[in-house]
């Protein structure tokens, strides 16, 4: 059969498809397999696509034709491909008629993944029509929740200074519950690292109730409402309401400081928005623990973080990992910033498309991942605002003074860049701050070569 002229039609425009409203588009850079011709390859992609095969079949009809998926631009000198799936193919709950991420994924990124022809594909953006965009649940709960709590500024909060628990494993419950607590004395919330669930040195039963007691003993002696947000990623969803309803119980008095997390890529699209419809009244974050297999920038199969982070938003998450634009230390760059700003707007531009949200809640970044107080005021200047939740392991609990003063740094990085202060001058009045230079000499050397000259015993200024 001639798929290419079936599947390939260069004369329909994005601006037309996008007016209509009647196809989810998609953004790929596509490279064919040794020998194979690009035009030829893609349209056998779109026909993998939509009809799932590439033989003639006397099973179709004139309706099921009209549901090809089309590319409609295909660039051979870049890789860009084009397609347009029409609404219909898509999955839709039958209890509310909501629209289904796994049904998105594996019609976006299925079996065609796998196919000979290809020799990697990558799906970099994706835009949704209103009528499909608005069948997504989206967030139920936003950063202003916690902003209210930490009594803030609702629209603006500014930053809320999270952490990481560290060592990932090994603490046992009093050793976590101290560590939060001495983080909580200088910050505002804390995050379970991602693998940190059920062990068995730490088992929820004893570890719930002395976070709980933890956190108010921080709020009482603080004044200030405190975060705990707990990580129920499992396999079952069973197990996760057993796991939340543990959370609840211990927290029954302070519901307000009780957030959840999920890992939006490896417990997957139902633990995110099962998490959503059950708990939708807490802040639920979603991690992204193992995403980099799928979504490395060195990569050129599977989908980008930008996509991941996207699908978030839809299906509900408050909070979403968003990376540190190559400010930290895992890997992105400074040009990551349209992922921090697609699931914080109204509207915005990704790569390929821009998105309207038609009135979905906003979702807040979640930014971690090597981040201390000498490397957050060019993160800061970088992204150009503060609105977000910070997640420092290292740059939290590595802090050479412990937890609250690896806090209290972080605080001062953020009313640093606000000043626009120039950091080493900053540090003579902020101790914490300072002592963050002796923590993390190595980042001092790089980011504020000058600093051993003002910060030195000859200087008399440790
Ligand atoms: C950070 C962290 C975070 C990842 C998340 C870790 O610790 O706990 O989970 O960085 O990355 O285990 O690496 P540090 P992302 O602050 O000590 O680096 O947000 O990019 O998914």
């Amino acid at each position: 059969m001639d798929h290419k002229d079936r599947f390939i039609d260069l004369s329909l425009t994005e601006a037309d498809l996008v007016a209509a409203g009647g196809h989810v588009l998609a953004a790929y850079v596509l490279q064919p397999a040794e020998g194979q011709d690009f035009l030829t390859t893609v349209a056998q992609f779109a026909a993998e696509s939509g009809r799932g095969t590439q033989v003639p079949l006397g099973t179709e009809d004139e309706f099921s034709r009209n549901l090809d998926v089309i590319a409609y631009q295909a660039e051979a000198a870049s890789g860009l491909v084009k397609l347009a799936f029409p609404l219909a193919l898509f999955d839709f709950n039958v209890t509310d008629g909501g629209a289904s991420i796994s049904s998105f994924l594996n019609l976006l990124v299925g079996n065609t993944q796998g196919m000979a022809e290809i020799a990697a594909v990558k799906l970099h953006d994706f835009h949704l029509p209103e009528g499909f965009l608005t069948t997504f649940a989206g967030p139920a709960t936003t950063i202003a929740r916690l902003w209210r709590h930490l009594g803030r500024d609702e629209v603006a909060g500014g930053m809320i200074v999270g952490a990481i628990l560290k060592p990932k494993l090994g603490l046992r419950p009093e050793g976590l519950a101290e560590a939060a607590y001495q983080f909580w004395r200088g910050g505002d919330l804390v995050e379970n690292d991602q693998p940190q669930g059920n062990q068995s040195f730490a088992p929820l039963a004893e570890t719930l109730p002395l976070m709980a007691d933890a956190l108010k003993r921080a709020q009482d002696e603080t004044g200030s409402g405190k975060v705990f947000s707990m990580n129920i990623s499992c396999d079952d969803p069973v197990e996760m309401e057993t796991r939340a309803a543990m959370a609840l119980e211990a927290f029954a008095d302070m519901p307000e400081s009780l957030a959840f997390h999920v890992d939006a890529y490896l417990a997957g699209p139902m633990a995110l928005a099962h998490a959503r419809r059950r708990f939708g009244g807490h802040f639920l974050g979603a991690h992204r623990a193992g995403h980099a297999a799928v979504t490395s920038p060195r990569s050129d199969r599977g989908y980008s973080a930008f996509v991941l982070t996207k699908i978030a938003r839809l299906l509900g998450a408050s909070g979403i990992h968003t990376g540190t634009m190559g400010f930290g230390r895992m890997e992105g760059d400074e040009a990551d910033r349209p992922i921090a700003c697609m699931i914080a707007q109204d509207s915005a531009a990704g790569p390929y498309f821009a998105q309207e949200w038609h009135g979905m809640a906003r979702s807040a970044a979640i930014v971690s991942g090597g981040i201390n107080a000498l490397r957050l005021p060019s993160f800061l200047e970088n992204l150009g605002h503060s609105n977000f939740i910070l997640a420092a392991g290292g740059g939290a609990f590595g802090h050479v003074d412990g937890p609250e003063a690896g806090a209290l740094s972080l605080r001062q990085a953020e009313a640093c860049w606000l000043e626009r202060a120039d950091p080493i001058a900053f540090a003579v009045d902020h101790p914490e701050f300072k002592r963050a230079f002796h923590s993390f000499e190595s980042d001092a050397d790089i980011i504020q070569p000058g600093w051993r000259r003002v910060f030195s015993p000859e200087t008399n200024n440790l």
